[in-house]
């Protein structure tokens, strides 16, 4: 997992990283510091095939995102949205990718993301 920016509560205890939005844990999640075009990324070594990608938000600030994937050496919309909150789910037809990512191009506060899950629905 990669981000544009973390929060700092604390140098001490950082708490809010990236990899906490992967973690399978709701309690814990990533926050940005600023309020746009900040980015979570999530990366992977081989190829992952998958139709469906769930964002845990917490609380509801942000105004504006898109869902990416890495293809032909650029970032590719998958599709994008307005409101967010928690368990948002976005399914799409089945893509191939080693990168994707939410990009937020506004929120009101710095966004916190508790968990970004992808994963492939049989039909
Ligand atoms: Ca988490």
């Amino acid at each position: 997992m990669n981000a544009s920016s973390m929060y700092i509560e604390t140098e001490k205890l950082p708490g809010y990283e990236a990899f906490k939005a992967n973690d399978e844990n709701p309690e814990t999640g990533w926050q940005a510091d600023g309020t746009t075009d900040e980015w979570l990324e999530v990366e992977w070594l081989k190829p992952q095939t998958f139709n469906t990608v769930v964002i845990d938000e917490v609380g509801n600030y942000i105004s504006s995102y898109k869902l990416q994937y890495w293809q032909h050496g650029k970032w590719t919309d998958i599709t994008s949205g307005e409101t967010c909150g928690e368990g948002r789910t976005h399914t799409f037809d089945q893509l191939r990718t080693t990168k994707c990512r939410v990009w937020i191009d506004h929120v009101l506060r710095p966004p916190k993301i508790s968990e970004l899950k992808i994963f492939d629905v049989k039909s």
